[in-house]
């Protein structure tokens, strides 16, 4: 397997719930090595920036509208095939349709609330670790 690199944010629900530490450790337990870290508030533009490829659905305003809710965590997490077992780690979108011991059935509370965002490929982990940290 190929070392990768992965883009981890921590959404504002789990940030207000003090439990970004409890998700760092999982990270760290699971190997991987956290490169890059930022707290920072998104505002409608950045955050419409991220989630561009949902314009036009129709959870894509309260998307937007939770994301700049509150400050989120931002990291850049590097391990052996990390784009799949950070997805794996974190649990399926929908919370109720979570595996048990993910971090979305431990600390998601829905499908709009749902903890944390990870990349779904090696193509978007490369656009969304250079949105944020730059190339
Ligand atoms: P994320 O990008 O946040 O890691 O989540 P994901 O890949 O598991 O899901 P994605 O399809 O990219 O959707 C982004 C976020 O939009 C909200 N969503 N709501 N009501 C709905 O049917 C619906 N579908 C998606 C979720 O909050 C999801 O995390
Ligand atoms: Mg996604």
């Amino acid at each position: 397997m190929a070392l990768e690199r992965t883009l981890s944010i921590i959404k504002p629900d789990a940030v207000a719930k003090n439990v970004i530490g409890e998700i760092y450790t999982r990270f760290e337990r699971a190997g991987f090595k956290i490169v890059e870290a930022k707290m920072i508030q998104l505002d409608d533009e950045l955050a419409g920036g991220f989630y561009a490829e949902h314009k036009e659905r129709p959870f894509y305003k309260s998307l937007v509208e939770f994301m700049t809710s509150g400050p989120v965590v931002v990291s850049v997490l590097e391990g052996e095939g990390a784009v799949l077992k950070h997805r794996e780690l974190m649990g399926a979108t929908n919370p109720a349709e979570a595996a048990t011991g993910t971090l979305r059935a431990d600390y998601a509370v829905s499908i709009d609330n749902n903890a944390v965002h990870g990349s779904d490929s090696l193509e978007s982990a490369a656009r969304e670790i250079a949105y944020f940290f730059g190339e």
